[in-house]
């Protein structure tokens, strides 16, 4: 026999109620032995994963990383033993049945929730209920993108998405189902956890949606199955597959925590170990006869048989691969390689020439629009939008084709009033392969986009934050839009860069530093105002990137230093001619991105810093400004939230200004000299 015929004989040996066991064992197993966990969903749901995983999930874990899979997304995230089981049942080779039995302890890669890079199978982080989904709907939204520009030979799969009541109650899901259904998403497959079940008990103590019609509103495709019937579910999965144009909805009526014997059907089963007797009653009633963590020989053949069903469909994709001229099948994993990078490189240094020859005063936000236009013919995989705010934020250019619903050449989305489904769609895309997203809003409504932002950051992803209006200088929208505590709030996130850049030579720079950090996401934050040209020459090296340099250096010795961010630079710069006409030798420090300043050397800190006294200004709260002020630093900026007037008058206002910069310098200066 074949070997491709014995993996099919040992999958029809294999029964769909041990399959589905296996998992459900499996499960309660590790949540008891790591004393917490969640065994509720993952038992609840085995009936559908087994259907899913065995007959329709195109995938080969001996390959995880072939970019023609289908990606499947566990929204309910806290479910995350559904998963890991689904791994080990399957073969991949990392997720070993030690990881199992390690769930939940430290390094393993078995973590409470998902765990993007823990484990090749993982396709993204989620916990935090409704953001899978949004991933879902931008890995969907990324199959189609790159299905346009490479064809079906190369690019032609489905995203399956596990969502529970939870995710279905986040005001994300709303975003993200409307978008979906918008565009047309026909590749997107939903199963919803309909187990009427959360965590404070039943689902009718706080919801009383009817999800079908909800989806339905939003133009999606429908069913209602009966979870733990793998027939009418199999129906249901084909009848979804043939919807092309639509996104689809199945509810699967399950039973949370189904076998164990008193808690099934209660939230009991949802968050904590079922407890050694009632596992016993479970092993019982589910005829599940077997040890902890032991899966017979038969069943898990069976299970292993459904991870290489499609190694021959992998085999051909291949080998169609092979016929790809050698960048386009690089950008489909990697979409900044060093071709491309070298190319970013060649067309920044060209754009920060031409900015300071021309010496115009430019908003942040026009010349990252500037900026964009050279950038788009040079990567291809640069997909842009923004959340109904385009013209302002400076996300189109006339490079641009517009995506349309079931239209997806265009390499532009109009992602609507949806800060936060945006946020995750971008997520979903970068996770995805083959595309670097960024999207456009206003740095207030980061609060809007956060958890996702959050996300992006530990998930290490290359998605690019267009945050534009970034102080009072936004001027007579008044302190609804204007943010003060934004800037704080983001530096203060792990493993994000918070740009803010001071002129359009800064803002170039901060796009090459964006486009090539593959793991770390970014904002821009950007000015709505105009600010002078200060990088006037010295253009060619990319003096951004290390987050901080001296723009002036006097000559003889520093006095003080003043240091600066985007569009109060030219305050620190304006107040250092003024304390040059008083004798006062002043340096002037940019300072676009304190995370990659603070990554630095001591030593390129201090030359940067110097050892005179320092005086920094940004309109925004202080904050942790006082890591590079030193003892005796004097901070310049916003003690609370800003008003509604035309920006000078604000900055006047809030005190703002040059010679409120030069002020505490004077007496500083005085003080060292003295
Ligand atoms: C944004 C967010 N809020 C709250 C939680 C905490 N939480 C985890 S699971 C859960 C209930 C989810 O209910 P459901 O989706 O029905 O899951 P099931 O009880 O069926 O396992 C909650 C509130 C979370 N993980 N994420």
């Amino acid at each position: 026999m074949t070997e491709a015929l014995m993996q099919d004989q040992a999958l029809l040996e294999a029964s769909h109620k041990d399959m589905a066991n296996a998992i459900r064992a499996l499960a309660m197993d590790a949540v008891q032995k790591a004393d917490s966990g969640h065994p509720g969903m993952p038992m609840g749901m085995a009936d559908v994963a087994t259907v899913l995983f065995t007959r329709f999930l195109k995938f080969d874990a001996a390959h995880p990383e072939w970019p023609d899979r289908d990606r499947f997304v566990l929204s309910a995230g806290h479910g995350s033993m559904l998963l890991y089981a689904l791994l080990y049942l399957t073969g991949y080779p990392e997720m070993t049945l030690e990881e199992l039995k390690n769930f939940r302890q430290l390094h393993a890669r078995t973590a409470g929730h998902p765990e993007y890079g823990h484990a090749p199978g993982i396709e993204t982080t989620t916990g935090p209920l409704g953001q899978g989904l949004g991933n879902a709907v931008g890995m969907a939204l990324a199959e189609r993108l790159l299905n346009a520009r490479y064809g079906d030979d190369i690019v032609n799969h489905h995203t399956y998405c596990v969502a529970g009541d939870g995710c279905l109650m986040e005001g994300i899901s709303h975003e993200a189902i409307s978008l979906a259904g918008h565009l047309k998403l026909g590749r997107l497959i939903v199963l919803f956890d309909d187990n009427q079940i959360s965590i404070d008990g039943p689902t009718s103590l706080s919801v009383s949606d009817d999800q079908i019609e909800r989806f339905k509103a939003s133009h999606w495709h429908t069913a209602r199955v009966d979870g733990h019937d793998p027939e009418a579910v199999a129906l249901a999965i084909e009848n979804a597959l043939a919807v092309t144009d639509q996104p689809s909805l199945i509810a699967c009526r399950t039973v949370i925590g189904y076998g164990a014997p008193t808690k099934a059907g209660t939230a009991a089963t949802h968050g904590s170990a079922l407890g050694e007797q009632e596992i016993a009653g479970a092993r019982e009633k589910l005829g599940w006869r077997h040890k902890p963590f032991d899966v017979p020989k038969p069943i898990l053949a069976g299970w292993r048989a459904a991870g290489a069903r499609h190694r021959a469909a992998y085999d051909s994709w291949t080998q169609s691969a092979k016929r790809l001229d050698s960048s386009a099948r690089t950008h489909l994993t990697d979409p900044v390689d060093d071709t491309v990078k070298s190319a970013v490189v060649a067309a920044i240094a060209a754009v920060k020439s031409e900015f300071s020859r021309e010496g115009a005063k430019l908003a942040t936000r026009q010349s990252s629009q500037k900026v964009l236009d050279k950038l788009l013919p040079l990567v291809p995989g640069l997909i842009g939008g923004s959340a109904d705010l385009t013209g302002s934020v400076g996300t189109l250019t006339k490079q641009h084709g517009i995506v349309k619903p079931g239209d997806f050449a265009g390499n532009y989305i109009h992602y609507g009033v949806r800060e936060h489904a945006m946020a995750a769609t971008m997520n979903g895309m970068a996770l995805h392969g083959g595309i670097v997203p960024y999207g456009g809003t206003f740095l207030v409504f980061s609060d809007y986009c956060r958890p996702s932002i959050r996300l992006s950051a530990l998930m290490g992803q290359r998605v690019i934050y267009v945050m534009t209006h970034d102080s009072i200088g936004l001027g007579e929208d008044g302190p609804t839009h204007q943010p003060v505590e934004h800037l704080a709030s983001l530096r203060a996130m792990p493993n994000l860069n918070v740009m803010r850049p001071a002129d359009s030579v800064e803002c170039a720079e901060c796009w090459e530093i964006a486009l090539e950090s593959k793991n770390t996401p970014t904002i821009l934050a950007l000015t709505r105002q105009g600010v002078p040209l200060l990088r006037g020459t010295d253009t060619k090296e990319n003096l951004s990137a290390k987050g901080a340099y001296v723009l002036l250096e006097p000559k003889g010795g520093r006095d003080v230093t003043l240091i600066g961010t985007g569009s109060e630079l030219a305050l620190a710069v304006e107040a250092a001619k003024a304390l040059e006409g008083e004798g006062i030798r002043a340096a002037v420090v940019s300072m676009p991105c304190f995370e990659l300043f603070a990554a630095q050397s001591d030593a390129y800190q201090d030359t940067v810093l110097g050892s005179a006294p320092r005086v920094a200004v940004e309109a925004a709260v202080e904050s942790d400004w006082d890591r590079w002020l030193g003892p005796n630093g004097v901070f310049i900026g916003m003690r609370g939230f800003g008003a509604s007037a035309p920006a000078q008058h604000l900055y006047k206002h809030f005190g703002i200004t040059a010679e409120a910069v030069a002020a505490p310098a004077r007496d500083l200066a005085a003080k060292t000299k003295g």
